[in-house]
């Protein structure tokens, strides 16, 4: 619709006003283009005034499209200038977020995993032995009667047999109740001189509790040579638990039977949960048996086919769970099977207990 050419003027420069007030709000391109839009647009104010100077008589004609092409070009520079400072702020903001990244700053450190205790302390006892030059052997966790028993001189009916309550399997054959079955595989398999070291999981049916577990790990150790001695014996048995708790421990030795050692001891340690005054963990005794050895029985090295009268050896079946729980002062062997083991392994305890040394 044509308008009189004042109104026109007076329309045109409130809708200047009016749309510099709303670029001026625009902070974003889309939402300056929607002003213009509005503005010269095709179906604008602006631009539906342009659509209509073809409607003006040919006298006027002239004037009101010089007013409206001028208006026109005005409009252009408004948003144009706009989208630059709109662009220009957008920059700046990409500018000052890339600033406050400062890729000098430390990261942040992972939580890290640690060695689990008793593969901690088994990893040490392989290290003091492998540098005696002892080799690493590993049985078989589901052994045959034989080699868990009958070879380490525990014959069918034998009453040694129930000292080692045993899971019996549905084959006939059971979950080996200790490390011991190694000593006569290994004889057979490497024969006379021999150095052989055997860690691994054992298993027995028994009622756990804060000292017993249905599943844990012993190491088994093995020397034949000529004139092995109980002096080798427990020369090794002192250094291996001065090179596990850094310093030496205050250990006792008494007699104690195992059918494949003649004769047979029971090393105990000072527990190192409490100082050997008595606690849950020892049973009040002071002292947690760990270390049980001997010298091996002639009829165990005749089974591994071995000479008892050239060779003599001893052999030990250290508790390595029990070990573990000495050294980090652990006063309950359920945590080392429970999975998390975040609370057992805090720095602190890393450092190990305070063991009382010996004279
Ligand atoms: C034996 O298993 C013998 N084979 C050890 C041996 C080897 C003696 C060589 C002589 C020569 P014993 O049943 O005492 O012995 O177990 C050895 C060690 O395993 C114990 O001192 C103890 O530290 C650990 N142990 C035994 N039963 C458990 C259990 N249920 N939970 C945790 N540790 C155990």
């Amino acid at each position: 619709m044509a308008v009189e050419l004042e109104t026109l003027e007076t329309e045109i420069e409130s809708l200047e006003a009016e749309t510099l007030r709303a670029v001026a709000e625009a902070t974003t391109l889309d939402a300056l283009r929607s002003v213009e839009s509005r503005v010269t647009g095709r179906n604008g104010t602006l631009g539906s005034r342009l659509q209509s100077i073809k409607d003006y008589p040919p006298a006027q004609r002239g004037q009101v499209g010089q007013l409206l092409n001028h208006a026109k070009m005005r409009f252009a520079k408004i948003f144009a200038d706009a989208a630059d400072r709109i662009r220009a702020s957008e920059a700046a903001n990409e500018a000052h977020r890339a600033s406050s990244f400062d890729p000098t700053l430390p990261g942040v450190r992972p939580a890290l995993g640690s060695l689990h205790p008793v593969t901690h302390v088994q990893w040490q006892v392989e290290d003091v032995f492998q540098r005696l030059g002892f080799i690493i052997e590993t049985g078989p966790e589901m052994e045959t009667e034989y080699y868990n028993f009958e070879a380490l001189n525990i014959p069918a009916l034998h009453p040694a047999r129930d000292m080692q309550d045993t899971f019996w399997l549905n084959n006939g054959m059971l979950l080996r109740t200790h490390t011991s079955p190694v000593q006569v595989r290994a004889m057979q398999r490497h024969g006379p001189p021999l150095r052989v070291l055997a860690p691994g999981r054992c298993f027995r049916y028994e009622t756990v509790d804060a000292s017993h577990e249905n599943t844990f790990h012993q190491v088994e150790g093995l020397m034949i040579d000529r004139h092995i001695s109980i002096a080798n014996l427990i020369a090794m048995m002192k250094l291996l638990l001065r090179e596990v708790f850094g310093r030496d421990v205050r250990v006792r030795l008494r007699p104690g039977y195992f059918p494949f050692v003649e004769p047979g001891f029971e090393l105990d340690m000072n527990c190192a949960i409490c100082d050997g005054t008595g606690c849950a963990t020892c049973k009040q005794s002071g002292w947690l048996e760990i270390l049980p050895c001997g010298m091996v029985h002639p009829n165990v090295l005749r089974y591994g086919k071995i000479d008892p009268n050239e060779y003599t050896g001893f052999a030990f079946g250290l508790g390595l769970t029990r070990l573990a729980m000495m050294k980090f002062g652990i006063g309950d062997i359920r945590v080392l099977n429970r999975g998390d083991v975040r609370a057992i392994v805090s720095p602190e305890r890393l450092t190990g207990p305070t063991i009382k040394s010996v004279d």
